[in-house]
C-alpha cells in the first residue's frame, strides 16, 4: 500500500475514534436528559475496534460484501457510514435518542447502510455463517448472477462473544456444508463486560477453528513491537509480553509507561539490550510500544485482510485494546465507563478538534481535505447504490385443501407441500425449507422426496444404491430445496433469518419454511427473535404440539408458545383446526411473508387426527379463517354460552356443543384460528374507534353471555376475550408440565375434554353469582 494511502487512512481512523467517542459524550453530558437516565454507549468497546473497522469499511470491503458489526461498535459504525456520506449528523447527534442512530446497529431502525442487525452478542456472528449457505443456494439454483465473485460474509466479534454457544452450533453445522467467503474477525481485548477474560479460552482458539476447517490468521503485535522483538535481547521482550497474563497486560495498559517501566525492569533488567530500549523510551513512547498490537497497526491489519484472496473461512484474531486511545484503555470496568467532561476536554484538545468544529469530517487531522475526501469518495463502498435489493414477488397459485375425512393438521401440511412439489410452480421453484433433523417426523418426507437435500456436491442416497427399501429418498445435490440442519434449534432460526433476508440481502428471493417441534422454539427463541427483529421473512411450522401429543411424554409437550406467538413482534401465529383452514392460510402465508410492512408466520400444528367439516370456503370464510375466528356453529339471536376453542381440540368442543344443544339452542362455537391476529385487530380497531373482528364476532352474544374458551395450551391464550366485549370467561387449558397418556386420560386430567367444557358451561350458566367460584376443573 502506498505510504500516502496509509496515512490517509490512519488519519480517518483518528477521526472515527474521535466521532464514535464524540457522539456518546454528545449523547450523555450534552444534549438535555428528560428523565435522568443515563443514555450509554460504548466508548471503550469502540476505540477498541477503530482500526479494524477503518481499514474495511474504507479500504477492504467490496459492495457485495455483508456484515454483521459487533453490537457495542455501533458508533464506530456510525461514524464510518457519516464519513462516506450514508448517515446524517443530525442522526449522529441524535444517537440513542428516538429516531436517531441505534444504541445497536438495526437494519430496520438504521436502514440501508446495516446488513445484519446484532445486539444479542454470539447471533450477528452466527448469521454471517447462515449467510454464506444462503448465497451458495442461490448462486447454485441461478437465483442471482453470478458472474461477478460471490461476496464475503464478515462478522466482527468481541472475545467474549465466543463464549456464546451458538457460535459452535454455528461452526460445526458450517463445516458439515463446506461453508465459505465467510471471515470472522475477533477483537481480542480481552476484556468482557464484567471482567478481563480467561487465557485458557484463546490458547486454544486457534486449534478450534482450525479443527473444523478455517484458516486462522492472528494478529498480534504492530510493527514497532515487532522492531523491538528483533532488536538484540528483543527475543526476551517478545517471551516476556506473551507470557504476561491477560489481567496483568491490561493493568499496565491502564497504567501507562511507568507501570510497564516498573515491571520490566522488575522481569528483565538482566538483559543489556532490554534496558536499551527502556533508556531510548520515556515514558509516553514506552507506553505507545508496548500496546503496540497488531488489531490498532493499520498496516498490519490492511495486509492480513488483502492476503487473503481464496474463500476458505478464515477467522482473525486481532489483538487490541479495550479503550485504545482513551484514558479508559485496559481498565477491567471500563464496558460500560465514560469519559467525564475533563477527560473529554483533554482528549478533545490531543485530537486537536477545535470548540465548535466536534462534527466536522476532518477537523484537527493535518493532512489535506481536498486528498481526505478524495480518498472517502474512493472508497468501494462510496457511491455502490443501495445495499438493499428489491425482487419482484412470486405468485402464489390456488392451494386446494388435502383431500381426507379424518386428518391431522401436520398431515395435511406434509401434503400440501408434497402436492406443491409435484408441480412446476415459480412458488415450488422458490421455496426452500429446512429443518433441524425433524425434517422426516414434521412430514416434510414427500416435499423432500420430490424436491432433495442441498448440497454443494452431488451425494448419492446410498439406502438407495444398496437398494435398502425406505420411503424416504436422501440424495443431496446443488439443486435440492431442502437445507437439513443437525439438532440445533438456534441454528434453524439463524439460517431462516439468512434465507429469509435472501432477497434484500442477495436480491435473490426465496420462501422460506422451517420446521421443528413446537416445544423447541423455546430452544432457540432468542435467535427467533433475532431473525424476526430484523425483518428476516419465513414461514415457521410448529409440530407436533400441546399435550395432544399424548403418549409422547412432558418433554415434548408444549403449553406456552401460543402466548409467545401472541406476544412476538413480528410474527403471526396460527393454530388452524382443519386441513382446509390450513390450505387457506399457507397460502396467504406466501403472500404475507412477501408483502412490504408484512410479516413471518408461526403455524402450530399437531398430530391429532381429527374428522373434517364437509364444506367448501368461500372468500368470506377465507378472510375469516385468515382474520382469526369464524362461527363454526352459529349462535342464536339471544345466546347465553359460546365455546370458543383453539386447534386440536375442535372435537372437544363440538361434541360439548352437540351435548348442550336441548338445553342451550342458542349457543355457538367460535372458531379461533388465529388467537394473536383476533387479538391484534382488537386492539389496533379499538385504537382507531372501530369495532375489529373479534368485537363484531361476540357481540352476537347477550351481553350477560359466558364464554368457555378450551385449547391445548396455556389457558391465556383465550382467556382475554371476555375483555373484547364485556363478557365472563371459563378458560379452560394446560397450565402444567405434560405426561405420557392417552388423549382421553390426558384430556381430562388436565381439563379440557367434553366434559370440562360441559361443567365449565354448566357453572357458567348458573348465573353471574357463580363467577367468582372456582372454575378450573382440573382434577388431580
Ligand atoms: C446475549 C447477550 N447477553 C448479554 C449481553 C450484555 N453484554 C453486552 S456486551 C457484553 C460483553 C462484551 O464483551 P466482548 O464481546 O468482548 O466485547 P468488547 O466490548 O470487549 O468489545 C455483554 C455480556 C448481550 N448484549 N447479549
Ligand atoms: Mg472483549
Amino acid at each position: 500500500m502506498p505510504a500516502k494511502r496509509l496515512a490517509l487512512l490512519r488519519a480517518l481512523e483518528k477521526k472515527v475514534l474521535w466521532l464514535s467517542t464524540w457522539m456518546i459524550h454528545n449523547a450523555n453530558h450534552l444534549r438535555p436528559s428528560r428523565d435522568g437516565l443515563k443514555v450509554g454507549g460504548h466508548q471503550a468497546s469502540s476505540a477498541s475496534v477503530a482500526t479494524v473497522m477503518t481499514a474495511l469499511y474504507l479500504d477492504v470491503l467490496r459492495p457485495q460484501d455483508r456484515v454483521a458489526v459487533k453490537p457495542h461498535a455501533a458508533p464506530v459504525f456510525h461514524a464510518l457510514q457519516y464519513l462516506l456520506g450514508h448517515q446524517s449528523r443530525d442522526k449522529l447527534e441524535r444517537f440513542r435518542a428516538l429516531g436517531g442512530a441505534q444504541a445497536y446497529p438495526s437494519r430496520t431502525k438504521d436502514g440501508d447502510i446495516v446488513d445484519f442487525s446484532t445486539g444479542s452478542v454470539g447471533l450477528g456472528v452466527g448469521v454471517t455463517l447462515f449467510a454464506s449457505l444462503a448465497q451458495d443456494y442461490l448462486r447454485l439454483h441461478d437465483m442471482v448472477p453470478t458472474d461477478a465473485p460471490p461476496g464475503r460474509m464478515i462478522a466482527l466479534a468481541g472475545d467474549a462473544e465466543l463464549d456464546e454457544g451458538n457460535i459452535f452450533e454455528a461452526l460445526l453445522e458450517g463445516w458439515k456444508h463446506d461453508v465459505r467467503n465467510l471471515w470472522w474477525i475477533i477483537d481480542y481485548n480481552r476484556q468482557s463486560l464484567d471482567a478481563v477474560v480467561s487465557d485458557r479460552l484463546f490458547g486454544r482458539i486457534d486449534a478450534l477453528f482450525e479443527l473444523v476447517g478455517w484458516r486462522v490468521v492472528t494478529l498480534k503485535y504492530g510493527r514497532k513491537l515487532e522492531a523491538a522483538f528483533a532488536r538484540p535481547d528483543g527475543a526476551h521482550l517478545r517471551e516476556w509480553i506473551d507470557a504476561c497474563p491477560n489481567s496483568l497486560y491490561s493493568a499496565l495498559v491502564y497504567k501507562g509507561g511507568e507501570g510497564w517501566r516498573e515491571h520490566l525492569l522488575r522481569d528483565l533488567n538482566r538483559y543489556p539490550g532490554i534496558r536499551a530500549i527502556l533508556d531510548e523510551h520515556d515514558d509516553d513512547s514506552l507506553h505507545a510500544l508496548m500496546t503496540n498490537l497488531a488489531g490498532h497497526d493499520m498496516e498490519a491489519v490492511l495486509d492480513a485482510f488483502h492476503s487473503i484472496t481464496d474463500d476458505r473461512p478464515t477467522c482473525f484474531i486481532a489483538y487490541t485494546i479495550k479503550g485504545y486511545g482513551l484514558p479508559l484503555a485496559g481498565h477491567k470496568d471500563n464496558h460500560a465507563g465514560l469519559m467525564n467532561p475533563a477527560q473529554m476536554a483533554l482528549f478533545q484538545r490531543g485530537m486537536g478538534v477545535p470548540a465548535g468544529a466536534e462534527w466536522e469530517q476532518f477537523s484537527g487531522l493535518d493532512l489535506p481535505e481536498a486528498e481526505l475526501s478524495a480518498l472517502l469518495r474512493s472508497v468501494p463502498l462510496a457511491d455502490a447504490g443501495a445495499r438493499r435489493r428489491a425482487t419482484p414477488a412470486i405468485a402464489v397459485p390456488e392451494i386446494p385443501a388435502p383431500r381426507g375425512k379424518r386428518q391431522s393438521t401436520q398431515e395435511a401440511f406434509g401434503r400440501i407441500l408434497g402436492g406443491i412439489a409435484g408441480g412446476d410452480s415459480e412458488l415450488a421453484r422458490r421455496i426452500v425449507t429446512t429443518s433441524p433433523d425433524v425434517t422426516v417426523s414434521t412430514n416434510l418426507g414427500a416435499w423432500v422426496n420430490r424436491r432433495g437435500i442441498f448440497d454443494r456436491a452431488e451425494r448419492q442416497d446410498t439406502f438407495r444404491e444398496e437398494n435398502v427399501v425406505s420411503a424416504q429418498r436422501w440424495a443431496m445435490s446443488p439443486r435440492g430445496q431442502h437445507i437439513e440442519l443437525g439438532i440445533a434449534e438456534h441454528n434453524l432460526f439463524l439460517q431462516l433469518a439468512a434465507l429469509g433476508l435472501a432477497g434484500p440481502v442477495f436480491g435473490g428471493r426465496l420462501l422460506p419454511i422451517g420446521t421443528l417441534y413446537d416445544p423447541f422454539i423455546k430452544r432457540g427463541l432468542d435467535a427467533l427473535n433475532y431473525a424476526l427483529y430484523q425483518d428476516a421473512r419465513f414461514i415457521l411450522v410448529a409440530t407436533p404440539s400441546g399435550i395432544s401429543l399424548a403418549p409422547e411424554g412432558g418433554a415434548h409437550q408444549s403449553v406456552a408458545e401460543p402466548l409467545i406467538g401472541l406476544a412476538q413482534p413480528g410474527l403471526l401465529a396460527f393454530e388452524p383446526a382443519f386441513a382446509d383452514e390450513l390450505a387457506v392460510l399457507l397460502r396467504w402465508a406466501f403472500g404475507e411473508i412477501q408483502r412490504d410492512g408484512g410479516e413471518s408466520v408461526y403455524f402450530r400444528l399437531s398430530t391429532r387426527p381429527i374428522d373434517q367439516p364437509a364444506r367448501t370456503i368461500d372468500a368470506g370464510l377465507a378472510q375469516a379463517i385468515v382474520g382469526g375466528g369464524y362461527w363454526l356453529r352459529e349462535p342464536g339471536p339471544d345466546c347465553e354460552l359460546a365455546i370458543a376453542y383453539c386447534g386440536a381440540v375442535a372435537p372437544e368442543a363440538i361434541a360439548a356443543f352437540d351435548a348442550l344443544a336441548e338445553d342451550l339452542p342458542q349457543a355457538g362455537v367460535l372458531a379461533v384460528t388465529s388467537p394473536d391476529r383476533l387479538h391484534r385487530n382488537w386492539r389496533a380497531a379499538a385504537g382507531r374507534g372501530e369495532r375489529g373482528l373479534a368485537e363484531r364476532l361476540l357481540e352476537r352474544l347477550r351481553p350477560d353471555a359466558a364464554i368457555v374458551t378450551v385449547a391445548d395450551s396455556h389457558p391465556a391464550t383465550l382467556s382475554w376475550l371476555g375483555s373484547v366485549a364485556h363478557h365472563r370467561v371459563m378458560p379452560l387449558g394446560v397450565d402444567q408440565f405434560g405426561q405420557s397418556g392417552d388423549l382421553p386420560d390426558l384430556y381430562r386430567y388436565y381439563g379440557i375434554d367434553q366434559n370440562a367444557i360441559l361443567d365449565a358451561a354448566a357453572r357458567a350458566c348458573l348465573s353471574g353469582r357463580l363467577a367468582s367460584e372456582s372454575i378450573y376443573p382440573f382434577q388431580n
